[in-house]
């Protein structure tokens, strides 16, 4: 635990009461939304400028203070999980949007601003920030440079990593550095802005970042698929793809749409039961391109890849069929899963899944996998629930060895053991089944030179 007269210091850096060490703060500051790490920080600073996160910095470094940055704490890593007496630096007053820029197509925001709150003000000003997934109304700017979220639009967007123009940002040494000033065309050299995003906090503090914005999407249109098997998803996404310019290829299986189902507040796409669903997104903006979405689906029905399907027609339809994706990992919580997310190359998805559900299933024949996930970009959301009788640790105890199956079979394939939720401590030990440690060596060096006395995050990625 940190002396008293250490954390006195802190507050005289901030605002008065801006530093937090009741129980309760600590225990919901402490942790995101993973729930196998015991929080326990030594307090909460909320820093409301730039120079007030500096000033903690610099404390941190003369004091040996491990910190631990906290945005929204949606992530699914632990990387926001202080459970070693650290301080947590939250950015919940650090909440504006600073500046927009239309000719720019750029906004300038403090790194506490809500993704939603984003999104919605783009809307305002005619434009769009596509970065979008389930926790968009509670995480955070500052949380998703850190992790490179990605989420459901990713096929057409790409990760948050192609939105972000610049970042201020404070290393782990107490600089002040200005990254890539919100130039499209910059070739000075090594792009430190991108080396922060995706680091999960273990280099700096992110304390501003210019996000691009994009033109407002026409008439966004969905469908819902009814495959007979996992196999013919492949097929169908090929033939969308070659018609249509998609913004989302989702899947989900029978399991997950009976889960959702039962909430009772979603309603079902289609009577016919199939084993697989594919949920596909594209602008129809014209009548022309409706019509082709309507005759690709014709085809892969002739095909025999799709057995029933539905269209939207209305912002409502549309609504309603995305909860059948949108709502999954919320509504599975209930069942204490165990979760992975995991990625490969597009085309070696299906025998990547057919090997991972192999071997699971011939060893816990009794236990429910539930997949899901953003399969036009080869990310595979793996989901098993706890049967109700099974005690928790029981569960988790055989589930490690789920993980070890998993990502031998992850590096088989050469694919990720993280594709969008980080690694923080949830994948930190099995950083080797996806990275060399050749490669670890270098990220341990580059660490070392933004934040040579590990006060940042530390513990997190990786150990040093
Ligand atoms: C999603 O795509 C999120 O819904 C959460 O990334 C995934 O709960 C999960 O496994
Ligand atoms: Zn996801």
């Amino acid at each position: 635990m940190i002396d008293v007269a250490v954390i006195e210091a802190l507050k005289t850096l901030v605002e008065p009461g801006k530093v937090l060490t009741d129980a309760a703060s600590l225990e919901a500051y402490g942790k995101d939304w993973t729930r196998q790490y015991t929080p326990a920080p030594s307090a909460i600073v909320f820093p409301k400028t730039t120079e007030q996160v500096q000033a903690i910095v610099l404390w941190a470094n003369e004091h040996r203070v491990a910190l631990v940055p906290s945005g929204g704490r949606t992530g699914l890593s632990g990387a926001a999980v202080a459970m070693n007496g650290e301080v947590v630096v939250s950015f919940d007053y650090m909440n504006q949007i600073l500046e927009l820029n239309v000719t720019d197509r750029t906004v300038r925001c403090q790194p506490g601003v809500v993704t939603k709150q984003l999104q919605n003000f783009a809307e305002e000003n005619g434009l769009y920030y596509p970065v979008d997934f389930a926790s968009s109304g509670s995480s955070q700017i500052g949380g998703n440079i850190g992790t490179n979220a990605g989420g459901i639009k990713v096929i057409r967007y790409g990760m948050t990593r192609n939105w972000v123009s610049g970042l201020k940002v404070v290393t782990g040494k107490g600089d002040i550095l200005e990254l890539n000033k919100d130039l499209i065309k910059n070739a000075t050299g090594y792009d430190l802005r991108q080396l922060f995003i995706g680091a999960e906090g273990t280099l700096g503090f992110v304390v501003e970042a210019t996000m691009r914005l994009d033109r407002a999407p026409k008439n966004l249109t969905c469908m819902v698929l009814g495959t007979p098997d996992f196999d013919a998803i492949m097929p169908v996404l090929h033939a969308f793809h070659g018609k249509l310019d998609l913004t989302a290829f989702e899947f989900f299986s029978d399991k997950g749409l009976a889960r959702i189902m039962a909430r009772g507040d979603v309603p079902e796409p289609f009577a016919t039961k199939t084993p697989f669903y594919a949920l596909l997104e594209f602008e129809a903006s014209n009548d022309e391109i409706a019509n082709e979405a309507l005759a690709t689906f014709e085809h892969c029905v002739e095909q025999g890849w799709v057995i029933d399907g539905v269209m939207s027609q209305s912002q409502q339809q549309l609504q309603n069929l995305w909860k059948l994706r949108e709502y999954l990992s919320e509504t599975i919580s209930h069942w204490t899963p165990y979760k992975n997310d995991i990625s490969v190359t597009v085309s070696k998805v299906p025998a990547f899944l057919n090997e991972i559900d192999a071997i699971v299933s011939e060893h816990y024949p009794d236990f429910e996998v539930v997949w899901y996930g953003h399969i036009g970009d080869g990310n595979l959301h793996l989901n098993i629930l706890k049967p109700e009788d099974l005690p928790k640790e029981e569960f988790f105890a055989k589930c490690a060895t789920v993980n070890k199956w998993v990502f031998e079979i992850v590096e088989k394939y050469n694919g990720s053991i993280s594709a969008e939720h980080g690694v923080g401590l949830v994948k930190r030990d099995y950083l080797e089944y996806s990275r060399s440690p050749v490669e670890i060596d270098y990220m341990k060096a580059v660490k070392a030179v933004f934040d040579p006395n590990g006060i940042m995050n530390p513990g997190k990625i990786f150990t040093v």
